[in-house]
């Protein structure tokens, strides 16, 4: 499995997913800022919009970081990172797996740009409406699903990271605990030693 990835940016989610399922992995280093390297063909090949994260595995190619965690998920059942189908909280786990790239990325790209709302007619409703539910969600704690951690916990936090990091939530004890305690895990701390080379 090859991993196409770029430091501080999504692909930290693919990575902290990888590391939490334990399997081996190839980290293949692409730096998005360079024209020349965005353009290399092989990379194309599993990221047609030359974005990281992008996940090659045997004929699969994924290059979104929503899709690549709730592939691992799926495809390494024994790491624990997803409710099998059926189970109580799938449903759950579905509706938060999607929230990041469904709800949470429009809305701060509304909040970015400046963006007339229009809450009926946008999917993600405002950002304002977002971070509520968001807030509301991760009151039930430790993580997402309460007591189980999950592949949506990967990317609500990291989620949580960038909206702290670019302070659009500034002093918020329910997102900064949350990312606190994922901080904590070993999976998330080797990838973040990553970052840091
Ligand atoms: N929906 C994608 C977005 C990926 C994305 O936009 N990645 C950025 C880095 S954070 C990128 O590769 N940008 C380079 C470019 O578009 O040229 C995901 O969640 O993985």
């Amino acid at each position: 499995m090859k991993l196409y990835w770029c430091p501080k940016t999504r692909a930290i989610r693919a990575l902290w997913m990888l590391e939490e399922t334990g399997v081996a992995f190839e980290r293949v280093l692409v730096d998005i800022r360079d024209p020349v390297a965005k353009a290399g063909a092989a990379f194309r090949s599993v990221s047609p919009m030359g974005k990281v994260p992008a996940l090659e595995d045997e004929s699969t190619r994924l290059w979104d970081s929503g899709a690549i965690c709730l592939y691992l998920a799926d495809r390494y059942p024994a790491a624990g990172l997803a409710p099998a189908i059926g189970a109580a909280d799938r449903g759950a786990y579905l509706q938060w797996v999607l929230y990041t790239n469904a709800v949470i990325e429009p809305a701060m790209a509304e909040k970015f740009s400046a963006a007339t709302v229009s809450v009926g007619a946008h999917g993600w409703g405002s950002y304002e409406q977002m971070l509520e539910v968001l807030r509301t969600g991760l009151t039930r704690g430790p993580w997402i699903l309460g007591e189980r951690f999950s592949a949506a916990d990967v990317l609500l936090a990291t989620s949580c990271q960038f909206l702290m990091q670019f302070k659009l939530v500034v002093d918020d004890p329910v997102l900064s605990g949350y990312v606190e305690r994922c901080a904590e895990r070993p999976a998330y701390q080797r990838a973040a030693a990553a970052e840091t080379f």
